[in-house]
């Protein structure tokens, strides 16, 4: 919105032409997300508690997390309004990408939200049934989709990383691809999310990533000398990607271990969707595997897991997700954070290396 506004203030004052560049907006809008997040968290963290909309905890889960019971949850509301403010704000409005993973963030807060809030009101660990859930986020990704490749000229091939000049011609199968790959990652992003700070230090590692591979791609000379998929308006999606950065280290600050609040569903859900959706709005759809190994990992430990137990009754992993195997085994719960953190940053550094190992 301020690109709009001030821009054409420029000839008035030359200073203020320096909205033109994505560089200076991203910077500014990664501290506004962040800044919101770190003055208004403390409150909302206040109100959650005075309505008592804490985490209930399951009993069969491991014992160092019965302490948690009561932890405010949710909080990944106020880190989707940081997300949303600061877009709005920062970004081109006139760029219909932005506005397509806008569409994917608001409706999986929606679907989050309820999801949460029938846990909170009905005091179970339940939630929306998992069909249902599933069926809501499929529908709004693949609409969001279905109208990019409709309307805006949203590519149906998916390029294979490491290759150059390769790539899947889906035609109208892409829509569905494309809402498969937005719902898993964000239900990857859900199963992480189960240690304090675990599934946002990824989400921030991962953004950012996306947020290079969104500028590469919307440059045509840095796409044409990359022999990527060149994205016009892909540029804008980095001042979207910075605002996670923003919000999640604000959200970090509250959500480090020992945590003062959860994100919920609310904010698993449309932090993986929005993931996705960058994966799918730049093309680098297969390489999101590669940059979301974390997520990926976890969610293999779970299929693996529960395969392994309805065939032969026995257990792979002492409890799945990944996470909870090494908390089992005796590691401090910071331990296993710390360092799942440290290998999302790797992998974030092999995909950004796929660029040129071509
Ligand atoms: C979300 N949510 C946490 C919090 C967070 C199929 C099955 C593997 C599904 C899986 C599952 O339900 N995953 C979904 C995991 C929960 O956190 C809430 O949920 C939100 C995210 N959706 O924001 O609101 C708990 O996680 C802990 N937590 C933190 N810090 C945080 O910052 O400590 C969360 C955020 C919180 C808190 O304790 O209560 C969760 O784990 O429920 N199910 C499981 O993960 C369960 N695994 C399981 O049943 N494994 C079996 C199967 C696969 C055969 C096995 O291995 O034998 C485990 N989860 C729990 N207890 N809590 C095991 C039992």
């Amino acid at each position: 919105m301020l690109y709009h506004l001030l821009l054409p203030l420029k000839d008035s004052s030359f200073a203020f032409n320096v909205v033109r560049y994505i560089s200076f907006r991203s910077a500014a809008a990664m501290a506004t997300a962040l800044l919101i997040c770190l003055f208004l968290y403390p409150r909302f963290i206040r109100f959650l508690q005075r309505k008592k909309y804490g985490q209930e905890i399951r009993d069969d889960g491991p014992e160092t997390h019965f302490s948690k019971a009561g932890t405010p949850t949710m909080g990944g509301l106020l880190i989707l309004a940081a997300i949303i403010t600061s877009t709005l704000l920062w970004a081109r409005l006139d760029e219909p990408r932005v506005w397509m993973v806008l569409s994917v963030a608001v409706g999986f807060t929606a679907v989050g939200f309820v999801d949460d809030w029938n846990k909170i009101a009905r005091k179970n660990t339940k939630g929306l049934s998992g069909k249902l859930r599933l069926l809501l986020e499929f529908a709004i990704s693949g609409a969001t989709i279905g109208v990019g490749v409709w309307m805006f000229g949203v590519d149906t091939a998916v390029p294979v990383p490491f290759f150059k000049d390769v790539s899947v011609e889906l035609g109208w199968g892409y829509v569905a691809f494309a809402a498969f790959v937005i719902t898993g990652c964000a239900n990857a992003v859900n199963l992480t999310d189960g240690l304090d700070g675990l599934a946002i230090g990824p989400v921030m590692t991962s953004a950012l990533t996306f947020g290079v591979l969104a500028y590469l791609a919307g440059n045509v000379n840095f796409a044409e000398y990359l022999a990527i998929p060149y994205v016009a308006g892909a540029g804008e999606l980095t001042v979207m990607t910075v605002t996670i950065a923003g919000a999640g280290m604000g959200f970090l600050w509250y959500n480090s271990y020992p945590a003062e609040i959860f994100m919920g569903d609310t904010g698993s859900l449309p932090l993986g969707g929005i993931l996705g959706t960058l994966a799918v709005l730049t093309h680098n759809e297969i390489l999101l595997a590669i940059v979301g190994a974390v997520f990926v990992a976890e969610t293999l430990s779970v299929i693996i897991q529960v395969i392994s137990f309805k065939t032969t009754g026995k257990r792979v992993f002492l409890m799945a997700p990944i996470h909870h195997h090494f908390e089992k085994k005796g590691w401090e719960e910071p331990k296993v954070i710390v360092r799942f953190w440290i290998i999302s940053i790797l992998c974030a550094l092999v995909a950004l290396m796929s660029l040129k190992l071509r």
